[in-house]
């Protein structure tokens, strides 16, 4: 589309660039974020920048229109290439066309714009797609053409990841993606283009470095990355500007701060919002949910939360409650309070339409709610039935919805559950020119589809921050770019099928490395029934995700821990138990990820990405840098193929010794996943307790392992946010062969009582 280049401007840190004939009032730029991130842009809409993922100075900035001095900008100069900008670690190269061209600080190329033609389509004449879609055969057209787009070179060894919560493996090579958050409860499987999430960023890694592409538009988005050719990819969207971050970096977990730099990382959360968690969808009453949470004590099981579904709300209308089945509700929180549970409740966006109805009513007054062309509120479809959505891109509905908050906090909720915001519909799906607000302009829906959930979580983290005083506990089903900083998720509507259990370690993973580090499947599955020995899989999966949380369907097989058998049972004691220990470990990492935004649980690459056999690995994950956790994650299997990277290994169960980079199978009965843990690793543990609660935690264990190597331990309150003020202990721990140093880095926060080194070797286990 742009021609020859004629003439750039610098301002500040942006480079403005013409093209031969090019329209006057498009002025694409690239600019220095940072010293290894270059924005490229090119203002179709005519509106700037308009982030929603970037926040803070740095999207403000961005929203205004504002340029910096010169910021990380080095040099500019037009050389015979084109024009060569520089930061002291990255040059980017713009030439004809406006091809943008990425060099490391060496002169190495890390992406090159594509320069041949795009291949046209599947090459099938135009009938015979026509033919082919009337059987449904909808990719017969091949990957979407859109206006906004750009096409960059694949090199033959690069691999991609990231993308929220796709389907399928864990390298996105060759496959194709759509942003575009959807429910659909059919069993997902890989070919699927969208799932709830749209988070459209990903990670290259090359045979020599790394580097990641964020592409800050949330409309209709498109992925092709491989799929229609060999030689490139593609990235592109209906509207909206071409707006793309570039972020250069040595390593995959370089491009990931570099990511949650711009977007936000994940906070802080409450410890025990890393215990055990019970949820189904279908407890009918107060009698029914209490027995559950007596059943949970009696069988030993730890457990911090059982989740309220839609079934405790007065005619599904949202912050409300069912007197009848659910009686006193306070009453039945500070019951479970007594017991050491709390309690989660889920809200849906979707408003019942009903006169009187406190919530309905001050919308409709407000006009908070979303509206049609003509400017009627706009009605679908929900549980309740009728019901209006609320206008989450407007910020007085926010802070409305933020103040309904309060409802749940006074009822003594310890958090909240955002579903079906992406947003779900029964009659048909929203229309695309419903009216919404995007900050302080109408938007259509095509435009605030993907940022809805995001939007709604932001609201719900201010109301919690705000009136509970406590670090929010938020779980949502859809999301976009940034969401993270207000939220946790979970995968959605799973299926108790083992191709589900199989497809959670790529997906949590690839969330992982798309900046949302506290992320679950629903254990066991949702939909469908499950089986014991698939429970008993799905459990030893779920004790090493973030959130841990059992949840299936009405109508479902019950999936308790007890509903399987003594032996499964025992099996899921096994690993709650386990889990319960491995607390501050947990802690540690989410700390590091909120200073750093390296996910919690980790594919192996992540951590070793030298490694050719890690690069498609999608049976094994790690869970920080120090354990491989391999699930067994194939019905009737009784041993597992095990791969452990470079170095020294520990069999978790046995401590038997084992020399990395090789293949071996392990025997791996029902009640055993596969856990190594890396020479040199000390494993922070506290002993098992039935639940966090505020206990306090007197004893802290460090299990040290033969080798050499250091970590930080990290502790605090767990609850609030003092920790910001510096109450918080930080402890640099170093392992000579067993022998540990502890010493303190930061001292802020009360003492253990006790700190046991324990020993571990072959010898000693
Ligand atoms: O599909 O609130 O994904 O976790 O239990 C029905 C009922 C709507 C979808 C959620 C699921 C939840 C269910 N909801």
């Amino acid at each position: 589309m742009f021609k020859k280049l004629t003439e750039y401007q610098v301002e500040g840190a942006r480079v403005y660039f013409r093209f031969e004939k090019n329209r006057e009032n498009i002025r694409p730029c690239v600019e220095a974020i940072s010293e290894d991130i270059f924005n490229v842009f090119i203002d179709y809409s005519g509106m700037g920048h308009r982030t929603r993922s970037i926040e803070g100075e740095l999207g403000e900035r961005l929203n205004s229109g504002e340029n910096t001095d010169q910021g990380k900008l080095e040099s500019v100069s037009w050389e015979e290439s084109g024009v060569v900008i520089r930061t002291s670690k990255m040059t980017a190269i713009v030439s004809d066309g406006f091809r943008v061209d990425f060099y490391d600080k060496e002169g190495m190329p890390l992406s090159l714009a594509y320069q041949g033609a795009r291949k046209s389509g599947t090459g099938l004449s135009k009938e015979a797609v026509e033919l082919l879609e009337k059987e449904g055969h909808a990719a017969a057209a091949g990957s979407k053409r859109v206006n906004v787009q750009e096409i960059r070179a694949l090199d033959k060894s690069d691999c991609i990841y990231g993308l929220g919560d796709k389907m399928g493996c864990l390298n996105k090579r060759h496959y194709a993606y759509e942003m575009w958050n959807t429910d659909n409860p059919d069993p997902q499987e890989d070919n699927f283009k969208s799932l709830y999430k749209s988070i459209p960023f990903m990670l290259v890694l090359k045979e020599k470095g790394a580097y990641g592409i964020f592409f800050d538009n949330h409309n209709k988005t498109y992925f092709d990355l491989g799929k229609e050719s060999e030689d490139y990819y593609v990235f592109g969207a209906d509207s909206g500007n071409l707006d793309y971050y570039f972020i250069g970096g040595k390593n995959l977990k370089s491009v990931l701060t570099g990511y949650t730099y711009l977007t936000g990382r994940a906070p802080m959360q409450q410890l025990w919002t890393l215990g055990f968690h019970q949820s189904r969808w279908g407890y009918e009453s107060e009698k029914e949910i209490r027995t559950i949470a007596q059943e949970m004590r009696k069988h030993e099981l730890p457990c911090d939360c059982i989740h309220f579904d839609i079934d405790y709300m007065d005619h599904y209308k949202v912050f409300t409650w069912n007197k009848e089945t659910y009686k006193d509700g306070k009453k039945v929180l500070s019951d479970f309070k007594d017991m050491g549970i709390k309690a989660v409740t889920i809200i849906d966006p979707g408003v019942k339409v009903e006169k009187g109805y406190d919530v309905y009513e001050e919308g409709i007054k407000e006009g908070y709610f979303a509206k049609t062309p003509d400017g009627e509120v706009y009605v679908n479809e929900v549980w309740p039935g009728d019901a209006v959505y609320p206008d989450f891109g407007n910020p007085k509905v926010r802070i409305w919805w933020a103040e309904k908050q309060k409802f749940l906090i006074d009822m003594g909720a310890a958090g909240v559950w955002n579903d079906m915001n992406e947003p779900a519909s029964f009659r048909g799906p929203l229309p695309d020119d419903v009216v919404f607000t995007d900050e302080d302009r109408p938007a259509p829906h095509l435009e605030m589809h993907n940022i809805y959930g995001h939007n709604m979580a932001k609201a719900a983290y201010e109301g919690w921050k705000k009136f509970s005083g406590k670090r929010p506990f938020v779980i949502t089903r859809a999301c976009y770019s940034g969401s993270q900083k207000y939220t946790t998720g979970w995968t959605g509507d799973n299926h108790s099928i083992w191709s589900h259990i199989r497809m959670a370690v790529p997906q949590l993973c690839n969330l992982g490395l798309s900046g949302l580090s506290f992320i679950g499947t629903d254990v066991g599955g949702f939909g469908s029934d499950c089986t014991p020995e698939l429970f008993a899989r799905w459990i030893q999966l779920g004790c090493f995700s973030p959130l841990f949380r059992d949840h299936c369907a009405k109508g479902c097989k019950p999936q308790e821990p007890w509903q399987f058998g003594e032996e499964v049972l025992s099996i899921s004691r096994k690993y709650i138990n386990l889990r319960y220990e491995l607390l501050p470990y947990f802690y540690d990492l989410m700390r590091e990820c909120e200073l750093t935004g390296i996910p919690m649980i980790r594919p192996l690459v992540l951590e070793f990405e030298k490694d050719e056999n890690v690069k498609n690995r999608n049976d094994e994950f790690m869970l920080g840098d120090r354990i491989l956790i391999s699930p067994v994650v194939e019905q009737g299997a009784r041993e597992k193929l095990i791969y452990l990277p470079k170095g020294k290994w520990y069999d978790y169960w046995t401590g038997e010794e084992k020399e990395g980079e090789q293949f071996f199978v392990r025997s791996a009965p029902l009640d055993v996943c596969p856990i190594y843990v890396k020479a040199g690793a000390v494993i922070p543990k506290y002993p098992v307790r039935m639940y966090v609660g505020n206990d306090k935690d007197d004893l802290l264990i460090l299990e040290a392992y033969p080798g050499e190597g250091d970590c930080t331990h990290y502790q605090d309150n767990g609850e609030d946010f003092r920790y910001q003020e510096g109450a918080y202990n930080e402890y640099r721990i170093t392992n000579h062969n067993g022998m540990v140093k502890i010493e303190k880095n930061h001292q802020g926060y009360r003492e253990y009582g006790q700190i046991l080194v324990k020993t571990k070797s072959k010898y000693k286990f």
